[in-house]
């Protein structure tokens, strides 16, 4: 699925802005068709935005079940003879839209987008009813899993998720009309390669309606606009002397432009934005353009104030200037796809990205912030099953059909610390990796690794490009004790070293509460959070194999409600506010090599 862009041939509008929107409080809006007029007791609500702490009540905030929106959408009169298509960047988890009063798509996933041609269902010059239901249910079948709970004292539905961060939910990102030539270019599949100084780009154009006497025509062009390289026909590849090639620090960009032509009419054009650079696991580098790379950086959430998880351009610009202010050079899109626009800019900016979907909780040992409460096993017909795998292998495919074309992205993560030591684990992520690896052969795959499947117990590391591991050790074990806490993390990450694989900590760090402040080693104290850092990154620069080291989290981040909670996570870097705690500072003296007194 292409994204919908402006072009000579193509025309979008964005619908985001204040949508009306009602809460579905007794499940009753699918059965009294509430698409087929006004929403009753509708009040205004943002889009972008996750609906829950707009309004001032527990009501909003845990609502369990649907959230209804409605808009009306005028469709220009200058859009006859075209194709009309609807997107939806995420509705999170899941969603149904009506145009008027026909259903024209469902979609399950809350973090990837989905669209409809709605030619049909549309008349240039007049208005439609636009109607989405939202439903924020998580089940065992679904990506993230989570599982009703009894209903509370107040009567109202709750449900339990073994996520570590809150359930917000809603329309997350834009809402996109578009308008394409009914001969269109549909999809784009592009590979690039570098051999010295030659760059290489592998095309190839899938149109969409009548290809009927139509030739197609591709040129690349690099940042300053010189065309470097030309083809024709739907695929093939170009080869480009001299190419200033995509690289982590430097997101040089070229732009692929497809054209159309019937005759000499032109029918359709597409640009797509294009990095050419190489990724490649060999022995235990992680090589980029042939050059070993080092991940400096953190896990982030796509979490704010107000709004949730809906984008922002602001905040996302003002997050890459704090990543660049602290010298990281990569970030781990935890635990779901971000929003496209931050891959963009990702791209322009060179920050060097591992994507992943939103496979985070399928591990039952690990309930609730506590080990060992939930009894069940995680895999089993009544619990992660084969349905569940089926949905998970689909967010894989939207996940890399998304993501593929963005240079930043150099990993793909399938999951986040699922329960990988029984049998069932390996038969549930084997097929999974096999299928990532044959959607892109071109990028490494893994599933990151928790703490209960040390080296000798994991079933499912052994199968993965690279070793990515989240430990804790300070923190969760050894807490208060650093020194303690050094020898543990180093004898784990030798012993992970020693399978010959590359070894990425993707999650380290503790809580700080921005202003607590202490002079021994005690927990919650903005020192404590530094040196447990500084603890890390000793035993990092002595271990052999290790290719980088992600901070868990970049800012302080919402959860749900609990006792080793403060308001949420705390494990930020930043504040929610992105304020720096003196860890802040700690991370930019080491990415940034400052001397003492250096700021
Ligand atoms: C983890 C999880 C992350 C949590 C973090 C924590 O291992 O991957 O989602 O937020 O630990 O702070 O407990």
């Amino acid at each position: 699925m292409l994204r919908p862009q402006d072009s000579p041939t193509r025309e979008t509008r964005t619908l985001d802005g204040l949508w009306d929107f009602a809460l579905d409080r007794d499940g009753v809006g699918r059965d009294e068709g509430w698409w087929q007029r006004a929403l009753p007791e509708a009040r205004p609500m943002p889009v972008p935005a996750s609906f829950n702490d707009i309004v001032p009540s527990r009501e909003f905030r845990d609502h369990v079940g649907d959230a209804w929106y409605q808009r009306t959408v005028h469709v220009p009169a200058t859009w006859g003879g075209g194709r009309v298509v609807l997107r939806l960047d995420a509705a999170t988890h899941r969603a149904t839209v009506w145009v008027d009063d026909v259903e024209v798509m469902s979609h399950e996933g809350g973090y990837t987008p989905f669209e409809a041609d709605v030619t049909a269902h549309v008349t240039p010059g007049a208005a439609v009813r636009l109607t989405v239901v939202v439903n924020n249910e998580l089940t065992f079948q679904s990506i993230p899993p989570g599982e009703p709970l009894p209903p509370g004292s107040d009567g109202r539905r709750r449900q339990k998720y073994h996520h570590d961060f809150f359930n917000y939910a809603g329309l997350h990102r834009s809402v996109r009309l578009s308008r394409t030539p009914t001969t269109y270019v549909a999809d784009l599949a592009v590979t690039t390669g570098l051999d010295g100084g030659t760059g290489s780009v592998a095309y190839d154009v899938t149109l969409g309606g009548s290809a009927a006497g139509t030739t197609v025509g591709v040129v690349l062009r690099d940042g300053a606009g010189r065309e470097v390289a030309a083809g024709t026909g739907a695929s093939g590849v170009l080869t480009v002397p001299d190419v200033h090639p995509w690289r982590p620090g430097e997101g040089h960009l070229h732009d692929l432009v497809v054209s159309v032509h019937r005759g000499d009419v032109l029918v359709d054009t597409y640009v797509l934005p294009v990095g050419i650079r190489t990724v490649e696991v060999r022995g235990q580098q992680l090589l980029i353009n042939g050059e070993p790379f080092h991940f400096r950086g953190f896990s982030k959430h796509e979490d704010a104030a107000v709004r949730g998880k809906g984008h922002d351009d602001a905040l996302m610009l003002h997050d890459f200037e704090l990543i660049d202010w602290i010298g990281a050079n990569s970030i781990r899109t935890a635990h779901y796809p971000y929003a496209e626009e931050v891959l963009d800019l990702a791209d322009r900016r060179g920050i060097v990205v591992v994507d992943e979907t939103a496979a985070v909780g399928l591990n039952l040992p690990l309930s609730g912030g506590q080990i060992g409460a939930d009894k069940r096993p995680t895999y089993s017909p009544d619990t992660v099953n084969d349905a569940t795998r089926e949905v998970h292998a689909q967010a894989i495919r939207e996940l890399v059909d998304r993501d593929r074309h963005h240079p930043s992205v150099v990993v793909w993560c399938i999951a986040n610390e699922p329960e990988t030591t029984s049998e069932e684990a390996r038969a549930y992520f084997a097929p999974l990796l096999d299928l990532t690896r044959a959607l892109d052969p071109t990028r490494p795959v893994g599933v990151v690794n928790m703490f209960l499947a040390p080296p000798d117990r994991c079933r499912v590391t052994d199968l993965c490009d690279l070793v990515m591991v989240n430990r804790y050790y300070g923190w969760y074990l050894d807490t208060g004790d650093l020194a303690a806490a050094e020898l543990k993390l180093e004898a784990e990450l030798r012993a992970w070293a020693a399978t010959g694989k590359p070894v990425f900590l993707t999650e380290y760090g503790g809580d700080a509460i921005a202003g607590l402040h202490g002079i021994a080693d005690v927990p919650w104290t903005e020192e404590y959070q530094s040196a447990l850092l500084d603890m890390t990154h000793r035993v990092l620069d002595r271990v052999d194999g290790v290719v980088g080291e992600h901070v868990w989290n970049f800012a302080d981040f919402a959860t749900a409600d609990a006792i080793s909670r403060v308001d949420g996570n705390r494990k930020g870097v930043f504040t929610r506010d992105r304020r720096p705690k003196a860890a802040a500072h700690t991370l930019r003296r080491r990415w940034r090599g400052l001397g003492v007194g250096e700021r």
